[in-house]
């Protein structure tokens, strides 16, 4: 049952469809699978509706103390680059008791926004982003970096 329900989770170009006929039950549970699973629409667990791609890299990557910069990429949900959202970018680390870190948008093109950012300290940071479009509506995420010790 299980490797039958992975085979028709996995939405693919037919692949790993089973050729073996199944006993009509067994294909009913196929099918709440599918429709369960929104074939080709599944997302990773807690990512949002929006539909809009919002990621960043880190430069240098893997970031290390001190002066560092983050590549901020926006695409809407039609995979065109969103260039004049109104970036804030706020980097805080997973324990208490610090200062948070406030990204100033340097450069935005194509997409592509260029973050400066200060790590104070190594360790594990998460990055809260909070892109506000022209339009008004807010595309925010949260993204966990490592910040390495020079
Ligand atoms: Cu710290």
């Amino acid at each position: 049952m299980v490797p039958l329900l992975h085979r028709a989770a996995r939405c693919g170009r037919g692949r790993g469809h089973s050729r073996r006929r199944l006993p009509p039950r067994r294909w009913i549970v196929v099918l709440l699978v599918f429709l369960m699973a929104g074939c080709g629409r599944m997302q990773p667990t807690g990512a949002p509706q929006d539909g809009f791609s919002l990621t960043m890299a880190a430069q240098p990557s893997p970031p290390v103390v001190g002066d560092g910069q983050l590549i901020v990429t926006l695409h809407d949900p039609d995979g065109r680059p969103v260039s004049d959202a109104r970036l804030q970018v706020e980097g805080n680390m997973n324990h208490a008791g610090m200062k948070p870190s406030f990204g100033v948008i340097t450069a935005a093109a194509d997409g592509q926004y260029t973050v400066a950012i200060r790590w104070t300290m190594g360790g594990d940071w998460y990055v809260d982003i909070k892109a506000t479009l022209a339009d008004g509506r807010v595309i925010a995420r949260r993204l966990p970096i490592t910040v390495h010790v020079r």
